[in-house]
């Protein structure tokens, strides 16, 4: 018997490790969904909405819905299906939908995907608000019979018809996203923002370009549709009055790449002046807007983590993925550009694409360190569901040698059941070996610590300054290694190993080695399935600083000589022993300042843009090192949301401007 009023769970499931949800973002998709359907079929229908499984739980044990959606990414994908599989067989009259980019678009896959998973009964193809309130309005009609509502071919609602695939195309887009009212004005996700998740906005949806590696690079999404320019602006000022979490991520696939997106920071900054927030900004820069987004940097200033990705430098790699890359002269003039304005950029490069080689790539990372990027994102290739990389072609072509690891902190135990999340990664091409990717991933070790960390920076423009070459210093890094204070070499060497360890043949060997409780366990102690790089940044962060700080300079020396380069010692251990104080137990809460004597002002020099020689700053100096009360309140409200371990440290510092936590500076004498 139909409740008059339909109940709809709709579910965004993050997993969760030590209390810590793994997925930090508030579930923008499923409030989507919520505030079309409620807006097209009014009263007709009740619909809550959850993150957290035992939220989920709870509800379900107080009130059985009719239709329980869960979404379906990369990082959720068979905590979802658990989910449906278990609430199937505890209710099964329940309709189950699943939606999201997680999908194959290749026929033959969607009804492999389809025939391992009986417990779904439809699934959602592209943007869900039109097919899934088709879907809702069409089970209403036929007094939620399953049957009867698989006649109706759904554009975008895929089955199974008994032993038959049925595949309706895709889901209508939205062409115009005004008639999408905002979930967040609407108040369907208050209890999110309350709960410390961070904000999510979308300003517009689509992007015109089809790079082969992205599920947004599928014809599908090429068409741009904005949403209305005063209810961006509407929203964030909500969300600014009730938002626990110090950072904003933005949706947009290209932010910068139109004007309006000028007028959107002018009113982030106006928020910020009269809220104290975004402390941080997370979004990724269109492709060819250098002007705009230059604009925006000068406006909001360090706030904006600029993400410029290049994911290669090389021509042939940038055809082969159809990558209609921001040119590098303009990507050169940008990064000059937020170096004088105190802006902090980022880019990522992914290691291997089809057609890279071992030269090409490192040429790749020369340049970028050359254009002064502060922050290289090297990213392992995905083999993204959903994304044109899924042609065999590719494989064919390119000679990909793909691998499959558990996705960071993506896993748990649920009702007794082992549930991992499993990427599958490209380790290999015939144009670069898996010993290359390797060896490169030992760069990526280097560059995580010493270049990315902002913690040498001092030392880096000291090198600069000498002529050195930063690119050299950091490969020097590499390949010296073996002469590193033992305990380093014994981080790096378990760092390789553990690289190595994390790739295995087939998606079914993870399943086989986390289904028992020893191997789950090593998942969960955070001793296996982590990402490696924050891993051990997190580590040089903590118990590892000496050692990495010392080592660094030990390199620093030795390539000055190397190179026949004079330099004073005096004024090496000035720049030591003021990162120490600066940056060491920078997760620490100091309840007392330090102090410290030197013989050259370091941060004068540093003040003037590292222009002149430290010589010229030779003065004997006393410092005071302290926190602020602002940064102990970043410090203590980013550990609560992602925990204290050495792996959530490394993710803490992806998350903030590094900088942003060393310890400011009083000069006293
Ligand atoms: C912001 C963002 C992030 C943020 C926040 C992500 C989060 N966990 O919420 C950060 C930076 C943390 C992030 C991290 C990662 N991301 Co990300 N991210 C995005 C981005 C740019 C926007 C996501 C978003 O909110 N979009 C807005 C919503 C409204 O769109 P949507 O997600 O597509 O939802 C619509 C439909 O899919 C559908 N739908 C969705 N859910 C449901 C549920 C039901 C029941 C139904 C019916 C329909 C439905 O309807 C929605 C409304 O139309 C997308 C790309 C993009 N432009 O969408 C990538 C994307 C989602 N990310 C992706 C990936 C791979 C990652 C990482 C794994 C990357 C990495 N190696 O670290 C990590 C995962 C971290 C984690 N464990 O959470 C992939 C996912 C691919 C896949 N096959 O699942 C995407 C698609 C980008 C890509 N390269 O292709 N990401
Ligand atoms: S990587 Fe960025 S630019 Fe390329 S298709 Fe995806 S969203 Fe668009």
């Amino acid at each position: 018997m139909m409740r008059a009023k339909p109940l709809i769970y709709l579910t965004n499931l993050t997993h969760i490790n030590n209390n810590i949800p793994s997925t930090e973002a508030i579930p923008l998709n499923i409030g989507y969904l919520a505030t079309y359907v409620k807006k097209v079929l009014k009263d007709q229908v009740e619909v809550k909405l959850f993150n957290l499984h035992l939220d989920l739980k709870k509800a379900v044990d107080e009130k059985k819905p009719d239709i329980l959606g869960f979404s379906n990414y990369a990082w959720n994908s068979n905590l979802s299906y658990h989910y449906a599989s278990f609430y199937k067989e505890k209710i099964p009259e329940i309709i189950i939908v699943m939606g999201g980019p997680n999908y194959s678009y290749k026929p033959e896959r969607q009804e492999e995907y389809l025939k391992k998973r009986n417990s779904i009964d439809f699934c959602i193809v592209g943007d869900g608000e039109i097919a899934f309130c088709n879907l809702v309005d069409a089970c209403i009609q036929h007094q939620m019979n399953v049957d009867r509502v698989k006649q109706e071919r759904i554009n975008g609602c895929h089955y199974m018809q008994k032993e038959a695939f049925i595949g309706n195309g895709l889901s209508e887009r939205l062409k115009d996203m005004t008639p999408l009212p905002s979930p967040y004005l609407e108040g369907v996700l208050d209890k999110f923002l309350e709960d410390g998740f961070t904000p999510i906005i979308q300003t517009n949806r689509g992007c015109p370009f089809s790079c082969s590696f992205c599920c947004c690079g599928t014809d599908y999404y090429s068409r741009i549709a904005f949403f209305d320019l005063q209810r961006v602006q509407d929203e964030l000022e909500f969300i600014a009055k009730r938002v626990q979490s110090p950072s904003l991520h933005i949706a947009d696939s290209n932010f910068g790449m139109y004007s309006r997106d000028y007028e959107i920071c002018m009113e982030i900054k106006k928020i910020q002046e009269k809220h104290g927030w975004p402390i941080f900004i997370n979004v990724a820069t269109g492709k060819n807007s250098k002007e705009r987004i230059l604009k925006c940097v000068e406006l909001l200033g360090s706030t904006l983590a600029m993400s410029v990705a290049v994911q290669s430098t090389s021509n042939i790699v940038l055809k082969n993925i159809k990558r209609d890359n921001i040119s590098l002269s303009d990507f050169w003039e940008i990064q000059k550009e937020l170096r004088k304005l105190g802006g902090y950029s980022s880019s990522d490069v992914i290691l291997p694409l089809p057609g890279e080689t071992l030269s090409s790539y490192l040429n790749g990372i020369k340049s970028l360190m050359e254009a002064d990027v502060d922050f290289i994102e090297p990213m392992t290739a995905l083999m993204l569901t959903g994304s044109p990389l899924e042609e065999e072609d590719f494989y064919e072509r390119f000679g990909l040698i793909t691998k499959y690891r558990v996705i960071p902190r993506d896993f748990g135990v649920y009702e007794g059941t082992n549930v991992v999340e499993v990427e599958k990664v490209c380790v290999g091409t015939s144009d670069l070996s898996i010993d290359d990717y390797l060896f490169l991933r030992g760069f990526h070790f280097i560059i995580y610590c010493y270049y990315n960390s902002e913690v040498f920076k001092e030392l880096i423009h000291y090198l600069k300054l000498q002529d050195c070459s930063i690119y050299d210093y950091c490969y020097n890094l590499l390949t010296n290694m073996n002469e590193s204070p033992e305990s380093l070499r014994e981080m790096f060497s378990n760092f390789l190993s553990e690289t190595k360890n994390e790739l295995k043949n087939s998606e079914n060997d993870i399943y086989v080695r986390y289904s028992t409780d020893d191997n789950i366990k090593k998942l969960l102690d955070f001793e296996e399935g982590s990402n490696l790089l924050q891993k051990f940044y997190g580590i040089m962060m903590s118990y590892g600083f000496v050692t990495f700080l010392e080592y660094g300079f030990d390199t620093a020396r030795k390539i000055l000589a190397e190179n026949k380069i004079q330099y004073s010692t005096d004024e090496m251990e000035s720049i030591y022993k003021y990162i120490y104080e600066s940056r060491s137990n920078i997760f620490e809460i100091d309840e007392k300042s330090t102090f410290l004597e030197v013989l050259y002002n370091v941060c004068n020099w540093k003040e003037d843009g590292y222009k002149k020689p430290l010589s010229e700053y030779k003065r004997k100096m006393k410092f005071e090192f302290y926190q602020t009360e602002e940064q102990k309140k970043i410090i203590k409200g980013y550990m609560k949301q992602y925990g204290g371990t050495t792996d959530s440290k490394g993710k803490i510092l992806t998350r903030v401007n590094p900088k942003s936590l060393f310890r400011e500076i009083k000069q006293i004498k």
